[in-house]
């Protein structure tokens, strides 16, 4: 039997005949499950089919690459340039393919095949052959992405490799193409300016992922990045900032660094990117704030504010700010000359306007506007912000484009045309679907890379919040509640890289890397097709190649991760009491640890079961491998006490999202001032756990640890009592601590001692009832809302 392939020629049509072998079905609708992962052969993201062949192709000099099609000439020679970069290895194309079976070759063909769309390819390694088969040179552009996954890591050495490598690539059958069409990365630029070295650089990392579009945040307070030929002083003047806070945004009191910040792309570099990103087959979507994030604007022209006779200067510090454009006829002219310059910098046919977190107070002290709005007969503010977004809308639309905005611009109406990005969540996202407009989605909940992505404690200062590697890999862009039909309109995801605390291109990269390898998985791979654990399994293979490409990724998806367990928590092997379990995603880690505080070694306890600990001990544990850490060190100080693992009762149930789970005020864990994992968090309301320990105990003490966050709202309490009972219904008070709080704006935690030693008669029931401040006090930005109230650990002896 005999299979036709039909390939679009340089000026004719050309069939040629190859092997049944090296047929591939169209059954990309059925992905194989993950079989036990074959190291040579690890691919991220996961082709939708993959079946392993037996033999290995060998690249040597030897080897033609031809190619049908001259369009397809230019990614054959994509594939010569990346070999001779790695060690000078100089393979020739040549333009046609040969008649019959040719060995020792590369053939590229062009197809015409709706089951491969435009983004798809099929990859075929035999002994003799590959055979790379795509509609697009995109689709061709994938195929070698994933050939460089098969050959060893060293193919993306960027410099000729000092001791020569045998080129072998495993046989394999792929089939692959994207879930979904919209495949993204952001990357903001005005908080802290980056090269164009490194513009690319993300760029070419994008594309060894298959990330197909970029989301350049050109514009913000604290910096303009892109010059603008009409308004030279967009970068003269908003290209600048005196100085930058240094630390938190919440720390207190603020802290500057006194160095100038600055820099700015001119229009040939852009250009330059532009180009750079398209032989990537990367779409870069540029974004220009408005109406808000606009201080760097107009500290350059401040005649587009709604007050002109105040003074604006870049921003200086993180946040969001109530200097915004006014919307009056100067903004819009200026705004549509900058938006022409830059359409016809971008050829993308999305632009981003931003429209997100646009304070209102600027426009209801305004005259003006408060005039525009009457005689726009619009609600509000929120009227006027939409009837702004819908003008620029108006005038993007007439030069062909479409914009996205930020979710913000579901409020007050959206524009007719547009794109939501949706980031407060996925309502945005929902709600723009249920009315019939295209959805990115980025929601914070699992596209924020600025967030940490382990343990705030052993991580580098970022804003905050928690994403591990494990949630962005368990994300699902198509949210409930939506029809067939309306998730069509989810185009894709994009995660979003914020650098108000990323300062350096290395640090970018550890927020990045590897997450973005997840995403990639999951917009690119089919959705029943994910296996975090085979993810896992074909990261570590994959860590090789970042570390080739000397990529600052973070390996704390290594890392040791520990509990303890006792008696009251099943289940306890051997009898153990208070047994600390260690686990690790690595397959057959040797996890080595100790309990004394030192740094684990080669020569440390290896871990072969749960091991006991008693009172307070920390536990520092590393995952080794040819006797060298593999991971970082995990560090956990844990307390054993009479109510570990214990179940206990709330009067007044926590806040659903600060619950910690049934163990979270009993599992040995105290919280810490970095991160909101471990707390219990009541939102106005008083704190009262009851335990029951069943058989009578004798109290000695007891410790509650609270937060104080008031930049989060969160404050210590008035007061702790502790309470004992024999039936559950009449309390003795047994002791109470009082904080004298002065409310300090800073971070720390403090503990409740209450001690009870006059007090010996055993007793069943234990209460410890925190009380709330109730409401934020006066002079805070909360004032007279209700004011949190965070509790961990209730340590009971
Ligand atoms: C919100 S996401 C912002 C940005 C900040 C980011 C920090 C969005 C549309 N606006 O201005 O940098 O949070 O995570």
């Amino acid at each position: 039997m005999k299979t036709l392939f039909f390939i679009s020629g340089l000026s004719s049509l050309l069939c040629f005949f190859i092997n049944p072998v090296y047929k591939i079905g169209s059954q990309m609708d059925q992905p194989i499950i993950e079989t036990s992962p074959n190291p040579s052969i690890s691919i991220i993201p996961r082709p939708v089919k993959l079946i392993a062949l037996s033999g290995t192709f060998t690249l040597t000099n030897q080897v033609k690459i031809c190619v049908a099609d001259a369009e397809m000439k230019a990614v054959a020679q994509q594939l010569v340039n990346k070999l001779k970069a790695a060690d000078g290895t100089p393979l020739s194309i040549v333009n046609e393919i040969p008649n019959g079976i040719v060995k020792n070759a590369v053939l590229f063909l062009k197809s015409n095949d709706n089951a491969l769309n435009t983004e798809g390819y099929r990859l075929t390694v035999t002994p003799d052959q590959i055979i790379i088969v795509a509609n697009t040179n995109k689709g061709a552009f994938y195929a070698l992405q994933s050939l460089y996954q098969l050959l060893p890591a060293e193919i993306y050495a960027p410099q000729p490799l000092k001791r020569k490598q045998v080129w072998r690539v495993p046989a394999v059958d792929i089939e692959d193409k994207p879930r979904f069409g919209y495949r993204g990365m952001h990357l903001d630029v005005s908080r802290n300016f980056q090269p164009i070295s490194f513009v690319k650089r993300y760029i070419d990392l994008m594309a060894m992922h298959k990330i197909n579009t970029f989301h350049w945040h050109l514009t913000d307070d604290q910096g303009w990045r892109i010059e603008i030929k009409k308004y030279p002083k967009l970068t003269e003047i908003g290209s600048k900032r005196k100085q930058t806070l240094v630390g938190h945004y919440s720390d207190k009191p603020e802290k500057y660094d006194g160095i100038p910040h600055g820099g700015f792309y001119t229009q040939a570099q852009i250009k330059e990117v532009v180009a750079y990103a398209n032989e990537h087959f990367i779409t870069v979507i540029p974004e220009i704030e408005m109406p808000g994030h606009a201080l760097a604007a107009l500290a350059a022209y401040p005649e587009l504010s709604c007050d002109e006779s105040k003074k604006y200067e870049v921003a200086t510090k993180w946040g969001v700010f109530e200097d915004v454009f006014c919307p009056n006829e100067k903004t819009f002219t200026f705004l549509q000359d900058v938006l022409t310059e830059v359409m016809d910098l971008f050829p993308s046919k999305f632009i981003h306007i931003g429209g997100d977190e646009c304070p209102k107070e600027a426009w209801k002290k305004s005259a003006f506007c408060q005039d525009l709005i009457k005689k726009e007969g619009l609600k509000d503010e929120h009227g006027l912000q939409s009837y702004f977004i819908q003008r620029i809308e108006k005038f993007v639309n007439t030069k062909g484009r479409s914009i996205i905005g930020w979710d913000e611009i579901l409020e007050g109406g959206l524009a007719p045309n547009a794109t939501v990005m949706s980031w407060r969540g996925t309502e945005g996202g929902i709600a723009a679907a249920k009315e019939n407009h295209k959805v990115i989605m980025t929601p914070g909940s699992h596209c924020y890379f600025d967030y940490y992505q382990a343990d705030p404690d052993n991580e580098p200062l970022a804003i905050g919040g928690l994403i591990t590697l494990e949630k962005v890999y368990a994300y699902e862009p198509i949210p409930e509640g939506l029809t067939a039909e309306q998730g069509q309109l989810i185009l894709g995801a994009q995660a979003n890289l914020w650098t108000e605390y990323l300062r350096t291109p290395s640090q970018i990269e550890y927020m990045i890397y590897p997450r973005a390898c997840a995403l990639a998985e999951v917009l690119w791979s089919p959705k029943d097709s994910r296996n975090f654990d085979g993810f896992i399994a074909r990261l570590q293979e994959h860590f090789k190649r970042l570390e080739v490409l000397k990529v600052n990724y973070a390996k704390r998806v290594l890392d040791v991760s520990m509990t303890l367990k006792n008696e009251n928590t099943t289940p306890i092997p051997n009898g153990d009491v208070n047994s600390v379990f260690l686990t690790s995603k690595v397959q057959n880690a040797e996890m080595r640890y100790t309990t004394d505080g030192s740094e684990p070694k080669a020569t440390s306890n290896i871990y072969t079961k749960p091991f006991e600990i008693k009172g307070t001990a920390t536990v520092k544990a590393t995952v080794f491998q040819n006797d060298k850490p593999l991971s970082k060190t995990t560090k956990q100080t844990f307390y054993t006490h009479n109510a570990m693992g214990m179940k206990y009762n709330f009067t007044t149930k926590p806040n659903n999202t600060y619950e910690s789970g049934d163990y979270g005020l009993t599992n040995g864990i105290k919280g810490n001032t970095k991160s909101y994992a471990q707390w219990v968090g009541f939102q106005g309301t008083d704190m009262e756990a009851i335990f029951d320990f069943e058989n009578p105990k004798a109290f000695q003490n007891v410790s509650v640890t609270f937060l104080n966050r008031p930049d989060a709202w969160v404050f210590l309490p008035d007061y702790v009592i502790v309470s004992v009972s024999n039936d559950g219904k009449e309390w003795l008070d047994i002791n109470r601590s009082d904080f004298a709080h002065t409310r300090e704006n800073e971070r720390y935690t403090r503990e409740a001692k209450l001690q009870f030693s006059e007090f010996t008669k055993p007793k069943r029931y234990l209460k410890v009832f925190a009380k709330n401040i109730g409401k934020c006090p006066k002079g805070h930005a909360g004032e007279g809302k209700a004011a949190w109230l965070f509790a961990d650990e209730i340590i009971v002896e």
